[in-house]
């Protein structure tokens, strides 16, 4: 009985489905509950055989087709442009920016539940959706953040192990061995250990990655308040979401704050596959390492500055500007300091991208979300600022593919306008958001039965053999 409510439920939200599809090919609608609709696990139960066959056939089918040519260029070139990777649960165009399962980030912001009207999306919303390619409704974004606050424990060596580094470790290399830490509850190893079969290891995986999600925030809080505040540990609010909850936890109470969190998390959770964090996370994981070893990895190419630390950078830089100019800096000023900061070998932090070619659409929410809440602050009148005079210098320079602001650019004036100045502890913010999208993509890889990625890489010498060859030829 139960099973058929649930299956005439299925039926009229496909046709939901198909009334919206004009939306979104990869988003479907959900707007009727029964209780397995608001169990997340029970939705992709339901999703993972259909998706199996999917992969399946579009292997057996055009298992041959071409994506492109590799060049010379592209190997020694960090693989730029070379297509090689399967990801889900986003796709990054050049132009455009990121889309989540298919809905840009204004669209998110329209669609997914908030906390208060016209508010930010809620995170949790986000990993829904990235997992199931589906909006979920209100009740099913509370019954998640139900279960994350269930699932958010964390047992004291955690905190042991983070206490043995000196409180001067940078807040990365405390949250990775935190996390690392973490990782003796893994459920995946057990199972495997215990001989699980390969059908299965998504049920282990899930229930790593929804644990790891839901207790990265107190880990990473633990960090902020051992590091900059008073060493205690405020407990979870069984009141608040997931953002909230990570607000309130590092020891920030206003409703801004919060609703900054909520919308920060959000655009860092995931950037297609290809990012340092991302692809080292699912790299990590083709070996079948659990869900923390392989997000613990993703952390240690976040730590580096070309990638995640450029948060703390910018905001470093920015209170250069101020230190050595003042905050009424003129347009000469600024120029000449760009300049000063490329002349000695160092780059524009905040500027540039691998592979957008456009004003990253995650700066753009933030310029909004400053615009509406603290258009008068002196630090995000200087970003500003910035905006109007680094892409022109960087198109200068001759070299640059991108010479527009990315999601690093403005972050940083945010956070230190509601309190959060301490710039070094920025990446961790960036982790705890990015644990949503590697996690959910790594229940993906298992469910799939993605195989061990094991690129081929050549030398010098056979590079210059083969062009002889070719040229030859
Ligand atoms: N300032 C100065 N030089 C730059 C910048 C910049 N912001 N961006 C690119 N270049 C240089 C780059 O160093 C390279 O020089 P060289 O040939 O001498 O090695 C040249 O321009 C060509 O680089 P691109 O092909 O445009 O960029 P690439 O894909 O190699 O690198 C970044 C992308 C993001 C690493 C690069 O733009 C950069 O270093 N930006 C500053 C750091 C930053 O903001 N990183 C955060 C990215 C977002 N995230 O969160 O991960
Ligand atoms: C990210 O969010 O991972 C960065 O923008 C870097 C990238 O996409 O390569």
């Amino acid at each position: 009985m139960v099973f058929l409510k649930g299956v005439s439920a299925l039926s009229r939200l496909r046709s939901r489905v198909k009334q919206h599809s004009s939306l979104s090919n990869s988003v479907r609608w959900l707007q009727t509950q029964t209780s397995s609709d608001l169990d997340l696990h029970s939705q992709l139960k339901e999703l993972i055989p259909e998706q199996q066959e999917r992969l399946k056939k579009l292997r057996a089918e055009h298992g041959k087709v071409q994506l492109g040519n590799i060049t010379v260029d592209m190997v020694i070139g960090g693989m730029r442009g070379m297509t090689g990777l399967l990801w889900e649960t986003s796709l990054l165009d050049p132009d455009e920016g990121i889309r989540f399962r298919g809905l840009s980030i204004p669209e998110c912001q329209k669609l997914l539940p908030a906390a208060k009207p016209d508010g930010e999306p809620l995170p949790e919303g986000l990993l829904w959706l990235l997992l199931t390619g589906k909006v979920p409704s209100k009740a099913q974004v509370d019954a998640l953040s139900q279960e994350l606050r269930d699932r958010a424990v964390v047992p004291d060596y955690v905190f042991k192990a983070i206490d043995a580094l000196p409180v001067s470790a940078h807040p990365m290399t405390q949250f990775a061995t935190g996390v690392m830490a973490l990782q003796v509850q893994s459920e995946f190893q057990k199972a495997y250990e215990k001989g699980i079969s390969k059908t299965k290891y998504w049920e282990p995986t899930y229930e790593d990655a929804l644990s790891l999600i839901a207790r990265v925030p107190l880990v990473a809080s633990y960090v902020y308040r051992r590091m900059y505040k008073d060493g205690k540990f405020i407990p979870v609010d069984d009141s608040l979401d997931y953002g909230g909850n990570f607000s309130h936890m590092l020891g920030f109470s206003s409703d801004q704050m919060h609703e900054l969190m909520r919308l920060y998390v959000t655009i860092h959770s995931d950037h297609e596959g290809g990012n340092v964090s991302a692809h080292t996370g699912h790299l990590v994981g083709s070996a079948l390492s659990d869900p923390y070893l392989s997000f613990a990895a993703a952390l240690n190419g976040l730590a580096g500055p070309l990638h995640g630390l450029a948060n703390q950078e910018v905001l470093l830089w920015i209170k250069s500007v101020v230190d050595e100019c003042g905050e009424n800096i003129s347009k000469d000023q600024l120029k000449d300091y760009v300049w000063k900061t490329l002349n000695s070998g160092k780059v524009v932090p905040g500027f540039g991208h691998g592979v957008l070619r456009k004003t990253d659409p995650r700066y753009m929410c933030q310029r909004e979300f400053a615009l509406k809440h603290l258009p008068d602050d002196p630090l995000f009148k200087l970003v500003s600022q910035l905006y109007e005079v680094v892409p022109p210098i960087l198109t200068e320079l001759g070299k640059v593919k991108n010479p527009w602001p990315n999601v690093d650019a403005h972050s940083g004036v945010l956070l230190n306008y509601y309190g959060l100045t301490e710039a070094r502890y920025y990446t961790v913010l960036f982790g705890v958001s990015r644990s949503i999208g590697i996690c959910s993509q790594l229940i993906w890889d298992r469910a799939l039965g993605l195989p061990l990625e094991r690129p081929k890489s050549v030398t010098m010498d056979w590079l210059e053999n083969h062009c002889k060859k070719a040229k030859a030829a």
